[in-house]
């Protein structure tokens, strides 16, 4: 499949400012011309516009929520028109309140197809906060919630079917914070959550084989990649860094088991932060993860 470069440039959803600069660094770290050289037709469609970062306190427990909706509705519609074109959509962030718009657009082409989805949200963080449980107001820490039908009705309907997705959809990897009342409301959920010490008890490949268990040909598989999922040592680019996760070679692992399955189908590189990078370090270790994720190996392989 071809691929299409999304750019989304803003941290409306964040509680630091400079993932707005995500997909210009991912582009500098020469994301397209690396696909390429694997023999991937891409197309970089450039960025998407939306509304400047009002930077304001919560209201009623949301930071800048029209300005999430207005950027999430960009975004849905731009890579809910590259699936309908046949192709395979990466979306560059952004924050990761943008998932809502992305996975929103996957879940809509998979009913208009037919096809079965599943997500795999590699990150730190859950993600599953409301507004009466977020600690910060942040809408990045409340995607997974809005697509399961647990937020405000303007980012729940996003993709005009609520909820957008199913918990049963979902598969947590990498997962290590999760505040107070998150954690009881994953439960409720029934989210299924491999966190930090699962990966470290059961390591990355079992982790991994349960994880893609019961992909079938009619699977259409998305990747969240926040990439805050990566050990702070090896990833400092990004707002909300969070010690033990996974190493280069777990990570590695991760993608290189994705890509075995041969069902990846759009993807979220999310939460990148140039402003904190050290000399485009993390934007490179993205890129080059993300070649692991599109087939990149050491060894033919059998
Ligand atoms: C935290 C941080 N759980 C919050 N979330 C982040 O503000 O809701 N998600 N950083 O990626
Ligand atoms: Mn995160
Ligand atoms: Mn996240
Ligand atoms: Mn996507």
């Amino acid at each position: 499949t071809d691929i299409s470069l999304i750019g989304a440039p803003t941290d409306v959803g964040a509680g630091a400012r400079g993932a707005s600069m995500g997909p210009e660094a991912l582009r500098v770290a020469r994301l397209q011309p690396i696909l390429e050289s694997h023999g991937l037709a891409v197309e970089d469609l450039g960025n998407l516009a939306g509304p400047p970062n009002p930077w304001q306190p919560p209201v009623d427990g949301y930071r800048h929520l029209d300005a999430v909706v207005a950027w999430n509705q960009v975004v849905h519609t731009a890579v809910h028109g590259e699936l309908a074109r046949g192709r395979l959509p990466i979306l560059l962030g952004g924050d990761h309140c943008l998932a809502i718009g992305s996975i929103s657009a996957v879940a809509r082409h998979c009913r208009e197809t037919g096809r079965r989805l599943r997500v795999l949200w590699l990150d730190a963080h859950a993600d599953f906060n409301t507004n009466v449980l977020t600690p910060s107001g942040n809408v990045h820490g409340m995607p997974v919630a809005c697509l399961c039908g647990h937020g405000p009705q303007a980012l729940v309907e996003i993709g005009g079917h609520v909820p957008a997705i199913s918990a049963k959809a979902v598969r947590q990897i990498g997962i290590r914070s999760v505040d107070p009342g998150e954690k009881r409301f994953v439960h409720e959920a029934g989210l299924e959550v491999f966190d930090m010490r699962y990966i470290d008890e059961m390591g990355m490949r079992h982790t991994m084989e349960l994880a893609l268990a019961t992909l079938d040909e009619h699977t259409h598989l998305h990747v969240s990649f926040d990439v805050d999922f990566l050990d702070a040592d090896i990833a400092p680019g990004v707002g909300t860094a969070v010690p033990g996760g996974p190493t280069y070679r777990e990570a590695q692992l991760c993608m290189e088991m994705i890509a075995d399955t041969g069902r990846l189908a759009s993807l979220d590189v999310m939460e990148l932060n140039p402003a904190l990078d050290v000399r485009n370090r993390t934007a490179e270790l993205a890129v080059d993860l993300i070649e692991s994720l599109f087939g990149k190996s050491t060894l033919m392989r059998r």
